[in-house]
């Protein structure tokens, strides 16, 4: 074939191409970084085609990524931090959700997911972006949660990981001392005392940084003093060994293996766990306005009778243990209770949803 040849020939595929609403361009590429607990895209909105996704996971846990809608479902294999993944797809007009689906969705509900806008083919973005709103109108999610059941408290005491855990403890590097130090006063412990009290609360899931809490614990512990936590505000800095995942979060299935949060106690399915601040009192004196305060609905974990811990993978046990941990607030002292340290838990509670 000679070259004026190939110029018509590439003319006339021009044309065939033109008429059928298709360009003779290159697939459109989009860059995806993977952080904790983030997905981000270089462009938000692309025109209908084949489109390559390289996935960097920029993060200090493994990650994927998955691209779902109008009928598409495909995901990367496990991406580890530092590593680079893509994913061809062939996508149709239309909104995206775009995902990382480690863990049973719960790096997804940290956070780990975002939209893609996939306008007409040829189309530029400002042909269809103009006037488009998305299609994901925020929606408060609510939960009202009342402990029943036996009460106990947890105290410090030797908490023995199961063998299950050493590949995972050999993973945590610098921070690996410090949590084995757990294993002999934890605050995870076998070593339980009857209590007793009430616990009610609220929490909306709103968002980022929006979500809110209105709750209150009283209880009494077993040398007698009489403890009364308020919670009013949410707290979505960073924890230690508790990476942020902005205030309340419904029904997240995490620790143990699943690689969110501390793998230091066993895996389970909550139907809220959140971080609060709480004004705590004993015996009616006010001790601290901003207790750090861990409260989960959670699958239970221990067993009835004794309630030592009953399983590692507990995840498919019924919800219904609920647990207050208080903790004192940055830089302030320890409480005035075992260990310094309190943690709560109402074996047979419940939940309901609220209305708005
Ligand atoms: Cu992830």
């Amino acid at each position: 074939m000679s070259y004026a040849q190939l110029v018509q020939v590439r003319n006339v595929w021009r044309l065939l191409l033109s008429l059928v609403g298709h360009r003779p361009e290159n697939p459109a590429a989009v860059r995806a970084t993977l952080t904790e607990w983030k997905v981000e895209l270089s462009a938000g909105t692309i025109a209908a085609g084949t489109v390559t996704f390289t996935v960097t996971n920029a993060g200090s846990i493994p990650h994927a990524l998955e691209v779902e809608g109008q009928g598409i479902e495909q995901e990367t294999g496990v991406i580890q931090p530092g590593a680079t993944a893509t994913l061809t797809l062939t996508l149709k007009p239309g909104i995206y959700e775009v995902y990382c689906p480690v863990g049973h969705d719960s790096h997804k509900k940290l956070g780990m997911e975002t939209e893609l806008k996939v306008g007409p083919a040829g189309a530029t973005a400002l042909d269809y972006d103009a006037g488009t709103t998305s299609m994901r109108t925020p929606t408060i999610k609510a939960i009202r949660v009342t402990g029943g059941g036996t009460v106990i408290q947890i105290l410090p005491g030797p908490f023995p990981f199961p063998d299950s855990a050493a590949p995972i403890l050999q993973q945590f590097g610098d921070e690996r001392e410090g949590l084995e130090s757990q294993v002999k006063n934890g605050p995870y412990s076998n070593n339980v005392a009857r209590a007793a009290g009430t616990f009610a609360f609220t929490a909306w899931d709103k968002g980022a940084t929006r979500d809110s809490v209105d709750g209150v614990a009283e209880f009494a512990t077993q040398d007698g003093a009489r403890w009364k936590v308020l919670l009013d505000r949410v707290q979505t800095k960073d924890v230690p060994h508790h990476p942020r995942f902005g205030g309340v979060v419904l029904g997240l299935y995490y620790h143990g293996n699943t690689a969110v949060h501390t793998p230091l106690v066993p895996t389970i399915n909550s139907a809220v766990a959140l971080w609060a601040f709480g004004h705590l009192y004993k015996n009616g004196t006010l001790v601290t306005d901003n207790a750090m305060v861990h409260v989960m609905l959670l699958s239970r974990t221990r067993r009835e009778g004794d309630f030592t811990l009953a399983c590692w993978d507990c995840s498919r046990n019924k919800i219904e243990e609920l647990q207050l941990q208080i903790l004192p607030g940055p830089g302030e002292p320890k409480f005035e209770a075992p260990g310094g340290f309190l943690f709560v838990n109402w074996e047979k509670s419940s939940s309901t949803k609220p209305a708005n």
